[in-house]
């Protein structure tokens, strides 16, 4: 994909794995702007790089810097961003804003895979994705990653959307808008921090190289969007759904009384539950991230052996 218009800037690695055809994984910086707190976020982002890396892909992390659009930031790029305060959040609708007002911002599932996107990146590893909040019927609060894995090709790999969510009803608009949903090494959608949503996941594949060959049918078919792949957290890391359940629901009665809105649900959510655990949820995400990492590299590796994804 080359659009004309639109530089963007390139981490010396990732210039130099672009020059060599080497296998990228794109990463996002809402997760360290908006999803962890300072300085675990700048550990976290820096270890999950070091994952792809080790799994032989070379990481892109996506932020908008200045009006600039970055795909592999340097270290006092990622440093800065993690220390920054009031980053904006940035989603499809204000991406391009962003860009166009000279801003700085950090890129939601939605807006990273529109970067990975135009910077030919077929796979991007994230934590959780957003979906459909509890109370969505009253709310209407469904989070733009759900359309975005409908309309551009990237193949994102999670843990499941965020627990914080209603899940059966995420999993609804997921099908309504067809994007498939695989689960891996086993045959239920995990739930973020714990491994087992208790739904069955729609489709499930458990070999990279399959999850590569399918992006490239969706292309071959002529279907627009992603794929949405679920690897549950690692067994030693994860906290089992009925503890969380109680807390998740005593966040969510706070956010409801307080108003919390738009842009800051999840992030409130996710740092509510994180006081609630004692920390515990901070520790889970970082497991489940790296492991999504570490899957995502294999998966970039099995595109780079056949070429591209059409995009
Ligand atoms: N994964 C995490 N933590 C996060 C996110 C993902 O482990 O904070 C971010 C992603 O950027 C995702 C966003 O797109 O949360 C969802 O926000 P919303 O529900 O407002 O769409
Ligand atoms: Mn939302």
């Amino acid at each position: 994909m080359n659009l004309p218009g639109l530089p963007i800037v390139f981490g010396a690695e990732v210039a130099a794995a672009r020059a060599s055809g080497r296998p990228l994984v794109a990463l996002e910086s809402t997760i360290i702007t908006h999803g962890m707190p300072w300085p675990q976020n700048l550990a976290t982002a820096r270890r999950v790089e070091d994952a792809v890396r080790e799994a032989g892909a070379v990481p892109a992390t996506i932020a908008v810097l200045d009006g600039q659009l970055h795909a592999g930031l340097d270290a006092p790029a990622l440093e800065a961003l993690a220390q920054a305060t009031g980053v904006a959040k940035l989603s499809r609708a204000d991406l391009a804003v962003c860009l166009a007002t000279g801003g700085t911002g950090s890129t939601t599932v939605a807006a990273t895979m529109i970067a990975a996107r135009a910077a030919g990146i077929a796979v991007f590893a994230t934590g959780g994705i957003g979906g459909v909040h509890k109370g969505a019927e009253a709310s209407f609060d469904i989070s733009a990653d759900l359309h975005e894995l409908a309309q551009t090709p990237v193949t994102v790999v999670c843990a499941g959307a965020k627990a914080i969510l209603d899940l059966p009803k995420t999993l609804e608009v997921l099908e309504t808008l067809g994007v498939p949903v695989f689960a891996v090494g086993q045959d239920t959608l995990p739930a973020f921090w714990s491994q087992d949503s208790g739904l069955r996941a729609p489709l499930r594949l458990d070999d990279p190289a399959a999850i590569a060959r399918a992006a490239r049918m969706r292309a071959a078919l002529g279907l627009p969007g992603g794929q949405l792949v679920a690897l549950p957290i690692p067994a030693e890391a994860e906290i089992p759904a009925a503890t969380l359940a109680p807390l998740i629901a005593a966040a969510q009665t706070e956010a409801d009384t307080q108003g919390v809105s738009q842009k800051a649900v999840t992030p409130f959510l996710l740092s509510r539950i994180f006081e609630l655990t004692g920390g515990r949820s901070l520790d889970a995400n970082i497991a489940l991230v790296l492991n999504n990492a570490r899957f995502a590299a294999r998966i970039a590796r099995e595109f780079g052996r056949t070429g591209p994804c059409a995009a």
